[in-house]
Parts: C-alpha cells; sequence; structure tokens
C-alpha cells in the first residue's frame, strides 16, 4: 500500500518552490533520502523530510548536538536512529492497538512540504505536514493533521502541532525523542528532574521518585510524568551544557540503553552508548492528550547550549 505525498520529493524540484538562498536548501541526503539544510550565522540543522526527522543540529565551532548511529538505516518504512524522531499518535506500545508498530507510525512516513521562509531576513523555519491516508488508517483509525515547524535562531525550536479533522474527540501520546551527542556518558549528568516522579520503564513501570542529578551507571528508561521543567544536560567532557526548554509538555523521557541493549538493536553500535542520551520532551505515561473536534495542541522543544 503505498502513498504519494502531495507536495515533490525530488531536491531540484523543492529547491524550485521552496529553496530559499543562502538559508534553506534541498539535498539529497543519506541513504538518497531528501533532506532540506538549514543555515544562519549561529548553527546549521538537517531535515528529513521522510520521517519530518532532524537528522542534525551543529552550532558553529561546537560539536555536534544530536546524535545520529553510524548503523542508522535510512529506508522507508524503518526508524532512523538518532537525531529527533517523531514520536506519535502513541509512545512505546500501543495499549489499543497493540500489534501495531511501537512509538506510532509518523516516524516512518513521507512528509509533505507545506512551505519554507525567512524571518526578519535571518531565520530560516521550515513547515512540514502529515496528512492521515490509507497507511495511517489501518492503523490508527483517525482523521489528523501533524505541522512540524522547525526554525533556526540561535536556539533549534521545534513545534509539533496535532490537529483532529474527525467529528469525534481522540487521545494520543508523543515525543520529539531527542538523541544527544555526548562526550562520554561517565562524563554526564542530568538536572531539572530532581524530586520529580517517573515510571521506571525497566521495573515494571514502578514509580518512583529522582533523589538528585541524574547519573548514568546502567541501562535508564524513565519516563518522568507531570513536569514543565527545563532541562540541562551537563557535560564537562565537551565542556558545554545542553539547555532542552519545553512547552506543551508534562511528560520527559530519559534513556540510555548501557551494554546488553545496544547489542540487541541492529541499527545501534555495540559500544555507542557511551556517546549518547536521550532527553525526549514527551506526553507520555499518564501524560495523555485528548483533542475534541477541529481541536489542536502544541508539543514544543528548544534546544541550545552553553559553555560551562
Ligand atoms: O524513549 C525510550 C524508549 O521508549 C526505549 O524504551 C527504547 O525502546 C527507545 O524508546 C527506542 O525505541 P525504538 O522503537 O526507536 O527502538
Amino acid at each position: 500500500m503505498s502513498v504519494t505525498t502531495l507536495t515533490p520529493t525530488h531536491p531540484d524540484e523543492l529547491n524550485e518552490l521552496f529553496g530559499q538562498t543562502g538559508f534553506i536548501r534541498f539535498e539529497e541526503g543519506p541513504g538518497g533520502l531528501p533532506v532540506a539544510c538549514l543555515k544562519n550565522g549561529h548553527a546549521e540543522t538537517m531535515v528529513s523530510i521522510y520521517g519530518g526527522h532532524v537528522l542534525s543540529y551543529l552550532p558553529d565551532g561546537e560539536e555536534p548536538v544530536l546524535w545520529v548511529s553510524e548503523k542508522a538505516q535510512y529506508e522507508t518504512g524503518k526508524a532512523i536512529r538518532g537525531g529527533i524522531p517523531i514520536i506519535w499518535p502513541w509512545f512505546g506500545a500501543s495499549k489499543r492497538y497493540p500489534k501495531n508498530p511501537s512509538h506510532g507510525f509518523a516516524r516512518k512516513l513521507t512528509w509533505d512540504v507545506h512551505s519554507a521562509r525567512l524571518i526578519d531576513n535571518t531565520v530560516p523555519q521550515l513547515h512540514l505536514d502529515l496528512q492521515d491516508n490509507d497507511i495511517t488508517h489501518s492503523l490508527w483509525p483517525h482523521s489528523f493533521r501533524l505541522e512540524l515547524v522547525i526554525t533556526l535562531s540561535d536556539k533549534l525550536d521545534i513545534e509539533l502541532r496535532a490537529i483532529n479533522l474527525c467529528k469525534n474527540p481522540f487521545d494520543y501520546t508523543a515525543a520529539l525523542h531527542s538523541y544527544f551527542n555526548v562526550s562520554d556518558i561517565k562524563h554526564v549528568s542530568v538536572l531539572g528532574l530532581e524530586r520529580r516522579s517517573y515510571l521506571d520503564q525497566l521495573d515494571n513501570m514502578e514509580r518512583k521518585i529522582q533523589e538528585g542529578p541524574i547519573t548514568f551507571t546502567s541501562e535508564t528508561d524513565n519516563i518522568f510524568y507531570d513536569t514543565r521543567d527545563t532541562c540541562r544536560l551537563i557535560d564537562t567532557g565537551f565542556g558545554r551544557e545542553i539547555v532542552i526548554e519545553k512547552h506543551g509538555s508534562t511528560s520527559t523521557v530519559v534513556w540510555n540503553p548501557w551494554i546488553d541493549k545496544s547489542k540487541r538493536m541492529s541499527d545501534f553500535g555495540d559500544e555507542e552508548y557511551h556517546n549518547m542520551v536521550c532527553i525526549e520532551t514527551a506526553n507520555a505515561g499518564p501524560d495523555v492528550i485528548t483533542l475534541n473536534p477541529g481541536g489542536h495542541y502544541e508539543l514544543c522543544t528548544s534546544i541550545s547550549t552553553k559553555p560551562l
């Protein structure tokens, strides 16, 4: 069952329609997938039209902020390991449709380019859409539109707007599943979730409380809920902190697969867990969003860096 997109996917046609000389350019990316490259005086970012997937964020003169596995697969029908996968309309396994793929379908479909523009002649902004189609209907019986707006200023801003086009309400969970690049997992800590409650996905979703800063000595897979807090990823090896602000999100998921799970994933190098950590801006676990007919809801994350 194939679905064609509303807009072209060849870079030449996309540049003709949406290119912004010097700021937004469409190219053939990894695996031949069409990507949009956004750049300004501070940084550059690459976005795969397939999956609506931010692949990189590189502030000038810095180590990459996002991590992508060297074993990532860039094939339609597969999720790209790294960057910022769009998790929608369910986080993890679907309770209602348990046979459906984990983490929903949005990251495994080609999105449409809605528009590309330059704000104040310096800030490139890309807007992608995903509309319900035969494939989504076979997995989830609702009409919707997702609008993904990516803005590159001195921060990387990502807004995922969900719109209910049905005659009935629907529930969903979601995440901007950000993989961050770190010098070494032993040299990092996460601030901002102290004293927050979380569900431990490795301990039968046991409810626990985070005492101090999060550090990593084994597989970690925690859904913090009822938190609107900004997180800070402190990396003493790179001498920087990554600041993860958020809006429209009451969950933050923190994940490192560590040794055994890394080995079980074919698109994840056995030793790559040393150099990544996921801090995901989400609405997951008990934080379910209900959209009424015609309603919309925005999940937003804003990523920036600061020297330590
Ligand atoms: O966000 C953490 C998590 O739910 C982990 O349990 C792990 O499964 C990760 O997502 C990656 O999931 P994926 O389906 O992309 O392999």
